[in-house]
């Protein structure tokens, strides 16, 4: 048990970010014990670790992050040195109709991990000592920005650490709190913690709800593509295993106290995002070019839809040398033909088999 140089708690890691992080720090890290605590909602699918589920310093175990005795027994049963906190519930159209369940996760649970840390932690003789709250947070917690420019950077003006809270939907105020709560047990009890926050991630294992995944299916399928309002909202987005590489970073890094923004300096328009995987995806497939433009739909808005984020990440690329490695094109053509080649992922996915499957397989394993 003790054989391991670290125990990581990280939650959420059956989703979309945090499966590309378990894998990332289970095969890098094999010194490290990863202790995966996932729910599994509809969000969560084991079949994103299939490939490291046998690894002997990886553990799953499926469990709330809101259950006080399930999280404190993990304390003590794994020693855990750090958590890295991704679980959460993370697509905004769902805050708009259910802001409860992201209450309850996003902040009951953080202040359930939060609680249970310092309960476990600060039993110990060490204390605090070579101990970490890491929380993965998104750049939504600063509300949005204006458009001022035709082209992109669509505007003079970026988010910043420093820029003031503004949360604008259910989902960002719920994370915007947890932030809230993770710096509060740093200023109150002195726990040591750091918090990220990202833009927009894109990826493999990225649930066909949010924006790139969803539209891929529909142009492969030659479904309507919903654009809100005139398409004309920007998001800066990232290669998720850029995102990676950062976390990785910052972890190590172990600037308690501290807060970076994650970005790719990478503004696009939705409409233009649309367009790019509308040409990728006919292109891969043979289709004459432009031939799918006709699925576009425009669609009535969000509501309380952000208009613009951009992040500015120099601190991180300053203090810690951290660069994106995965440019845009390169990271939509990866998207793109992984999606293509994981029909039954996004079948089961969306039919919701797989949480069938793990109801039977994995209820109860440790
Ligand atoms: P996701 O929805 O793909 O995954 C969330 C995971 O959390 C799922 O595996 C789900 O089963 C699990 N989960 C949900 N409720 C739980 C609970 N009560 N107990 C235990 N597990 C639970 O989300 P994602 O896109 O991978 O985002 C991960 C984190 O990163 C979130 O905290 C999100 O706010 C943050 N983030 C996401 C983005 C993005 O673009 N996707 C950008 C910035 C920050
Ligand atoms: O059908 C759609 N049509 C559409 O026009 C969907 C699903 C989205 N959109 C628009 C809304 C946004 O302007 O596309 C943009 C991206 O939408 P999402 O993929 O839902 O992402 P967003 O709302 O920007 O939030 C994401 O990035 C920040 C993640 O879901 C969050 O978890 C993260 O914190």
């Amino acid at each position: 048990m003790d054989s391991f140089e670290k125990n990581i708690l990280i939650t959420g890691g059956a989703g979309f970010i945090g499966s590309h992080l378990v894998r990332h720090f289970v095969r890098k890290y094999p010194s490290y014990r990863i202790i995966n605590l996932d729910a599994l909602t509809y969000a969560g699918n084991l079949s994103n670790l299939r490939d490291i589920e046998e690894c002997p310093n990886y553990v799953f175990v499926k469990g709330d992050i809101c259950d006080g005795e399930l999280v404190s027994g993990l304390f003590r049963t794994y020693r855990i040195d750090a958590v890295i906190h991704l679980a959460a519930e993370s697509h905004v159209d769902r805050s708009v109709l259910d802001p409860f369940t992201f209450a309850r996760t996003n902040v009951m649970g953080t202040l359930n991990l939060l609680h249970c840390a310092r309960t476990c932690w600060g039993s110990l003789k060490e204390g605090f000592d070579g101990k970490l709250f890491y929380h993965i947070s998104t750049d939504e917690v600063y509300g949005d920005l204006p458009i001022t420019r035709d082209t992109a950077p669509y505007g003079e003006s970026f988010f910043t650490e420093e820029t003031a809270y503004r949360p604008h939907s259910p989902y960002s105020a719920s994370k915007a709190s947890s932030d809230h709560f993770v710096r509060a047990f740093h200023d109150t009890y002195g726990m040591p913690v750091t918090i990220t926050n990202c833009s927009n991630n894109y990826g493999p294992f990225q649930h066909p709800e949010k924006l790139i995944p969803l539209f891929i299916n529909n142009i492969v399928n030659r479904r309507p593509l919903p654009v809100y309002g005139r398409g004309e909202n920007v998001r800066d987005w990232l290669y998720v295993e850029d995102h990676v590489r950062a976390i990785d970073l910052i972890f190590h890094a172990r600037r308690s106290g501290a807060t970076f923004n994650i970005g790719g300096f990478n503004e696009r328009r939705n409409i233009d995002v649309i367009r790019t995987l509308i040409s990728t995806v006919d292109r891969i497939l043979g289709r004459a070019e432009g031939e799918d433009e006709c699925l576009v739909t425009f669609v009535g808005d969000r509501p309380g839809h952000d208009l613009r984020y951009a992040i500015d990440s120099s601190l991180l690329t300053g203090e810690l040398g951290w660069k994106c490695q995965v440019s845009f094109e390169q990271g939509i053509e990866k998207t793109v033909r992984w999606y293509l080649g994981h029909t039954r992922w996004l079948e089961e996915v969306t039919s919701g088999e797989y949480m069938k499957y793990y109801d039977t397989m994995y209820s109860g394993r440790k």
